[in-house]
């Protein structure tokens, strides 16, 4: 981990509560490695709890727990895109737990929570786009794409990056999105031509924008949270959201049914919705935005106000049997395509 953050994460540790708990929690981190190992470190240090954790994907993570399903390993599953986890408390995978510290949340977290039986919640939030790389648009003469129409021009072929939305949280984001957009037939069309333009559908949602700042595609569809850290780097990458409208994530935790670490990962659950462990994720440099209405925005969260957003349905397209459906067709109707 990064020096300067680690130690701006012990900065934030200053009048934590002293060591005054035991033993360990097993914990799935679906956001990215950096803000995963700052809130191991921070939580450890702070309560006394070792916290073994695992990096993967929505996606991964959803297939992870059901695989272990009778015989569960993980204790709470922290971030990634909110539809598994929802489809996670509708297999029974998940706990129902109700925080104390709800009512601090925003609407839109406490509804994911309602919608799931309490078998989730909202962590945070951030909206669906695209990255691109602003040497490659410049040097190619693409101009910056601006809408989903867009997307389908000609000169965009082989120039576009979007993950699996058989793997990945991101890209089921963005089917659904679409979906709601303009309709499911005219969204599988849409998909359809856009398919000819894309040089390769990745397993994980944040590979297309790293692919991007890395000059190995001109064009990603992401959530656009992801790309300032990018570009902090030294990357020529930017972010805009489609003129049309968009949908967004609720990044969601969950403590598992059976946690061998119940306690535990209780003591986890409840940190993680204070505003204190909420600036994590910008000391980490990922920008989503926070769920309790206390934690600091960072100037660099994509401002909410200025983008159009569609009314986005958590509950039907979080629910496992459209998901399958969507993602079969997907795979039948688009995927199998030449390109
Ligand atoms: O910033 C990380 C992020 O974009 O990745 C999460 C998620 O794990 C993506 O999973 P997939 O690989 O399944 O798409 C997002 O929740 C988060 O915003």
């Amino acid at each position: 981990m990064n020096k300067q953050i680690l130690a701006l994460a012990l900065g934030l540790l200053s009048g934590s509560a002293a060591l005054a708990q035991q033993g360990q929690v097993n914990v799935i981190c679906s956001v990215q490695a950096d803000w995963c190992n700052l809130i191991q470190t921070v939580f450890a240090r702070s309560t006394g709890i070792k916290v073994n954790m695992t990096l993967k994907g929505s996606g991964e993570a959803l297939a992870q727990l059901i695989a272990e399903k009778a015989n569960p390993k993980t204790d709470v599953w922290f971030g990634g895109t909110g539809d598994p986890h929802l489809q996670a408390a509708e297999q029974d995978l998940s706990l129902e737990y109700k925080s104390a510290a709800l009512k601090e949340l925003h609407a839109w977290a406490q509804a994911q929570a309602e919608q799931s039986g309490f078998k989730t919640v909202g962590v945070y939030s951030g909206p669906l786009g695209f990255g691109y790389n602003s040497e490659l648009i410049a040097k190619k003469k693409l101009g910056i794409p601006k809408t989903w129409a867009d997307l389908l021009k000609p000169e965009y072929k082989g120039e576009i990056q979007v993950a699996n939305p058989a793997s990945s949280g991101t890209a089921y984001t963005m089917v659904a999105t679409l979906v709601q957009l303009m309709g499911e037939d005219k969204a599988f069309d849409y998909m359809k031509a856009l398919h000819k333009n894309i040089s390769q559908y990745t397993r994980s949602g944040t590979g297309p924008i790293k692919n991007v700042a890395r000059g190995e595609a001109s064009v990603s569809i992401s959530f656009v949270h992801d790309g300032p850290g990018e570009k902090m780097q030294g990357f020529p990458v930017e972010t805009i959201t489609p003129a049309e409208g968009t949908g967004a994530e609720i990044g969601s935790m969950s403590i598992i049914k059976g946690a061998r670490n119940l306690e535990q990962a209780k003591a986890f659950y409840e940190w993680a919705l204070t505003p204190k462990a909420q600036q994590f994720g910008a000391a980490a440099k990922q920008y989503q935005l926070p769920s309790n209405k206390a934690a600091p925005v960072d100037p660099n969260v994509p401002d909410f106000k200025k983008i159009k957003f569609i009314n986005y349905d958590y509950a039907k397209y979080g629910a496992s049997a459209e998901r399958k459906r969507l993602i079969s067709k997907w795979e039948k109707e688009v995927n199998a395509l030449p390109r």
